[in-house]
């Protein structure tokens, strides 16, 4: 997989150096490329941003220096990216976004600053690429920076090769629709707290129906949005939970 990210802070996106990012980008697995924004202006001051035509408060990302870096990194290559443009008023990003873009061969991150980018960009961008503009949570972050850092770790743990034990992402929070069970190691007891006999019963016919009990639970507490849309409850799950 190829990853170029567009932004005028590349040292935000140092943490992709580690970990098992950083990895699979040393192995090769992963192609990820950081470019500055500002190395696409040619004034003196480097400038990317203008006042809003309309009037009101901020500034707004100047059209030239997203052209000239999209036409260099996207134009006259034999394949077309997906470009994801971050920002809160985009699509909501979910588990099921970062599956489908694992399978892409090649993402484009722009990453907007200030008010946004001038709406010229997304029509010129659109002739290079599939754009799509993805929000993390109705909160409003400074810029797509650190929304691109959870995007492209959601999206590159689903990428085969990047992450070594393929079993650790079948049953997460979200697989299936539910939130995860809670998990418990050594010692047994710590601070006057046992970890549930059941665990320790060596049955793993009830330690699984504890588990996907816990699950329910969770969800009706956390997040009783998910229970009606998640695809590992059955009916009689539905009525025992709160
Ligand atoms: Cl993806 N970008 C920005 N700038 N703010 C956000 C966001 C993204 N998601 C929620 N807030």
């Amino acid at each position: 997989m190829r990853a170029d990210v567009i932004t005028i802070f590349p040292e935000y996106l140092a943490p992709l150096d580690l970990s098992l990012i950083g990895q699979a980008r040393r192995r090769g697995v992963l192609d990820l490329r950081v470019h500055d924004l500002r190395d696409f202006t040619h004034d003196r001051h480097r400038t990317v941003d203008d006042t809003p035509y309309g009037g009101g408060a901020g500034m707004v990302m100047k059209p030239e220096p997203w052209g000239e870096a999209l036409d260099r990194l996207v134009a006259g290559q034999a394949s077309r990216p997906v470009l994801i443009v971050p920002g809160p008023g985009g699509m909501p990003f979910t588990q099921a976004m970062a599956r489908e873009l694992a399978t892409e061969d090649w993402l484009v991150f722009g990453c907007g600053r200030y008010e946004g980018i001038d709406e010229r960009v997304y029509e010129h961008a659109a002739h290079l690429a599939e754009v799509r503009v993805v929000s993390l949570g109705d909160y409003v972050l400074n810029g797509g920076e650190v929304a691109v850092l959870a995007m492209v770790e959601a999206i590159m743990r689903l990428v085969p090769g990047v992450i070594g034990n393929a079993e650790s992402l079948v049953e997460e929070s979200h697989e299936g629709g539910l939130l995860e069970y809670p998990v418990y190691t050594k010692p047994a007891s710590w601070r006057g707290l046992d970890v549930p006999d059941v665990l320790l019963s060596g049955d793993h016919g009830r330690i699984a129906s504890w588990r996907h009990r816990k699950r329910l639970e969770r969800t009706a507490a956390r997040r009783p949005d998910l229970l009606h849309t998640a695809s590992a409850i059955t009916s009689a799950d539905l009525e025992s939970v709160p």
